[in-house]
């Protein structure tokens, strides 16, 4: 049986990686930060079969700023596969915490690295490398070639990690990795992200719990796809004979205005636009109730404007295609945010 260690199982990406191993037989070991409050509940629906328990699906405590811990955890579970996806992974927050960010989101990858390096090189290691690497537009659409500039601290940790996890591959031949994903949301994404945020918004609107929804940058452009596509990208990174890296993306882009204009049609009602910059607004076309306003809170020291990925390697390559579309992803997240 094959056996996978997940860190940041916790989160959108974890939760949808552990279901799908658990689906393809793997034992599955996770491994979880200590909260004050419960940080289960993407997993929790699958903490517990039908007998009660779940011997195929085991939580660890662990964080990846702490290296001892890291490596006893490696040695212990003794897995073939690490997919590497505990991160701060909030662009607009690695601002305010760029250490910790960095410390977590660079360092924690050499150390998992490291531990793999001394406790069995032959453990195939994935890192969730990020298009916030690609930043300031070099080239479009953007591919495995394109250059990197990133653009926020996140982005700047994120690109150490790249580089570290390619430096291992080549300095000790690991099957080291790099999935570099553009934007993947669902129902179980974080609700400050732009997607979510949207989408539990315009619920609360509807059930009369909020008055608007403020957000910032509504030009920004995404390339987003589902996360549950995304997981099956990561684990067919692992399976291949020779490891490389590779894009993961839609190779559409949309702007964060439109993720809005569809996801309040999906309720009805027909979004316009009136005034510019900070004074911009979403109205109601047949009410003109101000649904939407734009906070300058929520913008960022230095923007990404762009992304749009090319993902013809993995198509090529690995056989990989998004299933789900634009449309019908932020259909969902509507839909399950409106408990329908
Ligand atoms: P989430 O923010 O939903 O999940 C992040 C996970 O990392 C959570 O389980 C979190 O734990 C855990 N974590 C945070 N800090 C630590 C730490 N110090 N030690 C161990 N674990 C920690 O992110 P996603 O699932 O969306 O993304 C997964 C990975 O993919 C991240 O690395 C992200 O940067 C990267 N990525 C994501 C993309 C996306 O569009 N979603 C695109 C490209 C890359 P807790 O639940 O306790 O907070
Ligand atoms: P991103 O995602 O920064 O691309 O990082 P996010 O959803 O936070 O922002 C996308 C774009 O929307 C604009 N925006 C807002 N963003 C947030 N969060 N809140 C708002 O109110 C708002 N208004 C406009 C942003 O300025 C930005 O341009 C995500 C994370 O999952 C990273 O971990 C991952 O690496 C990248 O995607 C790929």
């Amino acid at each position: 049986m094959k056996k996978a260690f997940i860190t940041g199982v916790t989160g959108q990406d974890g939760s949808y990686l552990a279901e799908l191993l658990l689906g393809k037989g793997y034992e599955v070991h996770g491994m979880v930060r200590r909260s004050s409050s419960i940080n289960t509940e993407r997993i929790d629906h699958l903490l517990e079969n039908q007998s009660g328990d779940r011997p195929d699906f085991v939580l660890h405590y662990g964080d990846l700023t702490d290296p001892g811990g890291l490596s006893r955890l490696i040695s212990k579970i003794e897995p073939s596969e690490v997919y590497n996806l505990g991160a701060q992974s909030h662009v607009r927050v690695s601002f305010d915490i760029p250490e910790f960010t960095g410390d977590v989101d660079a360092l924690g990858s050499m150390r998992l690295l490291e531990s793999i390096r001394d406790v069995n090189p032959g453990i195939r290691f994935y890192q969730a490398s990020s298009s916030e690497l690609y930043g300031l537009v070099q080239e479009v659409p953007q591919s495995e070639k394109t250059p990197f500039y990133p653009r926020s601290p996140y982005a700047v940790a994120k690109l150490y990690a790249y580089w570290i996890t390619v430096n291992y591959r080549e300095a000790y031949n690991l099957y080291a990795c790099n999935g570099i994903l553009f934007n993947h949301e669902s129902p179980r994404r974080g609700k400050t992200f732009v997607t979510r945020k949207i989408t539990t918004g315009l619920a609360n609107i509807l059930k009369g719990k909020q008055d608007r929804l403020v957000l910032g940058n509504l030009d920004a452009k995404r390339d987003w796809g589902f996360a549950g596509d995304y997981v099956e990208a990561m684990w067919l990174l692992l399976q291949q004979d020779h490891p490389e890296d590779y894009v993961i993306a839609t190779g559409e882009t949309h702007t964060v205005r439109e993720f809005c204009e569809l996801a309040f049609q999906h309720a009805g009602i027909t979004l316009t636009w009136a005034g510019e910059g900070l004074d911009e607004k979403g109205i109601d076309a047949n009410t003109g109730r101000v649904l939407i306003t734009v906070g300058e809170q929520y913008f960022r020291p230095s923007e990404v404007d762009l992304l749009l990925g090319d993902p013809t390697k993995a198509k090529t390559k690995l056989g990989w295609e998004p299933k789900v579309s634009f449309k019908e992803l932020v259909e969902m997240m509507a839909k399950s945010d409106q408990g329908s």
